[in-house]
């Protein structure tokens, strides 16, 4: 081995991992009925050699369900669902924290509590698509004509993501991941494009920031700083937003979560699941590193997008605590093992990302051991 240091334990805030290598939250629409199943259990198990599993984005809500077959947490049978995933997690030596999701705008009406409109901080349209399940397959459509969320219905979703966050401790999870990230309602409200509030929600920096902060003090209040961790994507195109001027609007958001004490920030750095470097939106992610530490900040550290054995150790190499591996992990159940020999990899199948059962889920072979 000629580097060590992707391999290696790190204690961050309240859990133990045995490496640096993280699998990402991955939306793979096998829960019908919202309910996680048997199946999923199987899969997070075979890949619980992750120093950390995230699962795949899990409503908090119903209103902040936006495609089909996602799986909850917000009903009780999802949590005993929920329940067998951390236990085969578990008996399998892994650590996994439960990403909790608000899609905000990004919905359509069909998903909604009593077929209503989506909700966001303005009623402005993403130009994006959902999932639908159409005569039983999966199908893209638009999403629908949001409405704007009164300023009295804000503290209710500040409580929904405080429930989830306790029934994700109670349904076994290590901790909960806030997902403020990807167009969803946290990044909403954060970025000009979507935001055009004029109340204490909107404007000023400070004022989009504001219902993010809100929901990191609920959760952190009611599990554990030690034990929630946040991602952020502070210039991914997905879901169609945009800002005008990311790198103050970030700087300020990770000086503000500097003292909360959070497991760790995760970065989505350049376009989810696409290029890292993108020529009209460049952004400074070592200069939002150095703002969250100068502040005080010790999460650790965690980035995303694209990463290979190469890059991941030069990331490491470069300060950071821990690299996330998506597309990798969903056909190599085994990655770490697989990191560690230096290869091969199996090339996973896009046709099978979204929805289907047991195929390019859970047969993705593993190396002989
Ligand atoms: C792919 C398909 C559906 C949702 C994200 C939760 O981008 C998602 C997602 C990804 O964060």
């Amino acid at each position: 081995m000629s580097d060590t240091s992707l391999f290696s334990p790190l204690a961050m805030g309240s859990l133990q991992l045995a490496n640096r290598i993280v699998m990402a939250p991955l939306t793979r629409n096998r829960a019908p009925g919202a309910v996680p199943t048997p199946l999923m259990a199987t899969y997070y198990s075979q890949r619980a050699t992750a120093g950390l599993l995230i699962t795949e984005a899990t409503p908090i809500s119903h209103q902040g369900q936006g495609y089909a077959d996602v799986p909850g947490l917000y009903a009780p049978e999802q949590m005993a669902g929920w329940r067998q995933v951390t236990d085969a997690v578990h008996a399998a030596g892994g650590k996994i924290v439960t990403q909790l999701w608000h899609v905000g705008r990004v919905s359509h009406t069909s998903l909604q509590p009593n077929q209503g409109a989506p909700v966001a901080p303005s009623a402005v349209r993403a130009n994006t698509k959902t999932v639908l399940i159409v005569d039983g397959v999966p199908t893209f459509v638009d999403t629908s004509e949001p409405r704007a969320l009164a300023l009295d219905e804000l503290p209710g979703i500040v409580g929904d993501y405080r429930r989830a966050a306790l029934a994700a401790i109670e349904a076994g999870f290590d901790g909960v991941e806030i997902h403020a990230a990807n167009g969803y309602l946290l990044d909403q409200f954060l970025k000009t494009g979507s935001n055009q509030r004029t109340d204490a929600y909107g404007g000023s920096v400070e004022n989009r920031a504001r219902l993010l902060l809100q929901v990191v003090q609920a959760v952190t209040d009611a599990i554990g700083s030690g034990r929630t961790g946040i991602r952020l994507s502070p210039v991914t195109p997905a879901n169609d937003v945009v800002d005008a001027d990311p790198q103050p609007l970030f700087d300020y958001v990770v000086r503000q979560l500097a003292p909360l004490g959070l497991a760790y920030l995760h970065l989505i750095e350049g376009a989810t699941g696409g290029p890292r470097e993108l020529a009209d939106r460049p952004f400074d992610y070592v200069a939002l590193r150095t703002a969250y530490r100068s502040a005080g900040g010790q999460g650790a550290w965690m980035v995303n997008n694209g990463y290979d054995l190469a890059l991941a150790q030069q990331a490491l190499a470069d300060g950071a605590d821990l690299v996330a591996f998506g597309k990798s992990f969903i056909a190599n159940p085994d990655l770490v093992a697989r990191l560690r020999q230096g290869g091969p990899f199996n090339k996973p199948d896009r046709n099978t990302f979204y929805g289907g059962g047991a195929a390019g889920y859970t047969d993705y072979p593993a190396l002989p051991v």
